[in-house]
């Protein structure tokens, strides 16, 4: 398991393990299961070619539509509006923007944490759902608005089930990018300086899933990702 440990990955881009508690990850689990046979639940997005994506997806507060990488109140595939984030959520986001601020003030004595990781009260969570076969390709996060960009507010992203092999980097390419597991509970913030970093998902590990998350919840093998982002 692992206990709690922040790790400064980059400039702006800070790695929280084991941030969420179990309770919470089932609760997590629990809402997105419900949410996700809802209208404007999970389906398989596809790209601007015709390609599908190798994940389920559904958005919250806001609809980020993949196939022209634009942001809307509806998702054009249904004409579903997107279900509210939920109040627990933006709580989760704010004590992970509130803790990684006091992890830079207490312990890495910066005194301008604001410079390194601007607070970001999110207007939209995509969750994706990827099974053991699930990927994404290295991008970047660049659709949403630019005062967001510009300010590098961050974006906020939770791992819950399977780890995952994350790749980050200054480049587009796969053999030039940093690894690091994304594990059950963890919690990845990148803003600032780090707001424009390739990243995507190599892998997914299968079978590493906590097993009392599994039997609480029914989840499927794979892996749920929830990233939080203001447009
Ligand atoms: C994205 O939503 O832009 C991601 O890159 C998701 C990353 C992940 O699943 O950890």
């Amino acid at each position: 398991m692992g206990g709690l440990a922040t790790k400064i990955l980059r400039p702006g881009m800070v790695l929280l393990k084991n941030f969420i508690s179990l309770k919470d990850q089932v609760e997590i689990v629990q809402t997105c299961q419900k949410l996700g046979k809802g209208n404007g639940g999970f389906y398989q997005p596809g790209y601007g070619d015709g390609a599908k994506m190798l994940l389920k997806m559904m958005c919250l507060g806001k609809n980020w539509d993949p196939k022209t990488g634009s942001y809307g109140e509806r998702r054009p595939v249904d004409g579903a509006e997107p279900p509210p984030i939920p109040g627990e959520f933006h709580m989760l986001v704010q004590k992970a923007i509130q803790d990684t601020h006091a992890y830079l003030l207490e312990e890495v004595g910066q005194k301008n944490v604001e410079s390194v990781l601007p607070s970001m009260t999110p207007d939209i969570c995509i969750v994706n759902f990827y099974t053991s076969t699930g990927r994404l390709g290295l991008h970047k996060d660049k659709d949403e608005s630019q005062h967001s960009l510009n300010r590098g507010l961050p974006v906020v992203s939770i791992s819950i089930g399977d780890s995952a092999e994350f790749l980050y980097g200054d480049q587009m390419d796969k053999n030039k990018a940093e690894k690091v597991e994304l594990r059950s509970g963890d919690v990845l913030i990148f803003g600032g300086k780090s707001r424009h970093v390739y990243h995507g998902v190599n892998s997914i590990r299968t079978k590493s899933a906590p097993h009392e998350l599994l039997q609480e919840t029914g989840l499927r093998p794979g892996r749920l990702n929830l990233t939080f982002r203001k447009y």
